[in-house]
């Protein structure tokens, strides 16, 4: 049966990964790649830049009914709020995208537009929101809970019944220990570990604001 086309949403460095993951579970062709930026015909891993954002009605027009948004717009997600939505209200379908070697089990219920890279571990009783990336060699242990354009990024490890709030992100190589609670838009910076609950808004770990 022939693979159904997929219009990919960004060209950067996280779209090497979309796309290698598309390619290795086999499940879509790649039609093209929209960039805000990249110039038309441009080749990401083999597939062509074929022009920007108001490309996308015409493109849904055409038949291609499924999109992805391969952006991951580190420590701020509203470039793929906006995206998404955009997305939604042209009537894209936007599926779930796993590589075939993270580890999902088989009850993880994962929300529209999620990416599950790979090496990652995805434990019984995990629920994603739309749009969450769970990043290359993470682990998510068992019920925890991951809100709407989340960014768990690489090397991750989340231990059981952990609870992170919409549009925050936790940075490479962050720990955190079981059953804590993070709020809405925190950033989660790299290499922390976390051994307490906080609240929205919150920038943990280093000296930065
Ligand atoms: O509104 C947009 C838009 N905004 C930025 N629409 C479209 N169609 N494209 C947009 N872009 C494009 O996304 C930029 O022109 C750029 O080509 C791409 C973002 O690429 P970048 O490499 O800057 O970010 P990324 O999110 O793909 O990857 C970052 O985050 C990953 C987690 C990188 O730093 C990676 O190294 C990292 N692994």
């Amino acid at each position: 049966m022939a693979k159904e086309n997929i219009v990919l949403i960004g060209g950067g460095g996280h779209a090497k990964v979309v796309i290698d993951a598309i390619k290795a579970s086999k499940k879509f062709n790649i039609y093209g790649i929209v960039d805000a930026n990249l110039p038309k015909g441009k080749s990401v891993l083999g597939t062509k830049v074929i022009g920007k954002d108001n490309l996308l009605s015409e493109i849904f027009k055409d038949g291609i009914k499924k999109a992805f948004i391969s952006i991951a717009s580190i420590g701020n997600c509203q470039t793929r709020k906006k995206i998404y939505s955009n997305l939604k209200n042209i009537g894209f379908q936007i599926p779930v995208i796993i590589h075939p070697k993270a580890v999902v089990a088989e009850d993880v219920l994962l929300g529209q537009g999620t990416f599950i890279a790979a090496g990652s571990v995805i434990n019984p009783g995990v629920r994603t929101g739309k749009n969450a990336i769970i990043n290359t060699s993470s682990s998510v242990d068992h019920d925890c809970s991951i809100g709407d354009f989340v960014h768990i990024a690489p090397g991750v490890t989340l231990s059981g019944g952990v609870k992170i709030g919409d549009e925050t992100h936790v940075g490479t190589g962050a720990s955190i220990i079981q059953n804590i609670k993070i709020g809405k838009k925190c950033l989660v910076r790299a290499g922390q570990t976390v051994i307490g609950n906080f609240g929205d808004g919150i920038k943990y770990g280093g000296s930065k604001k």
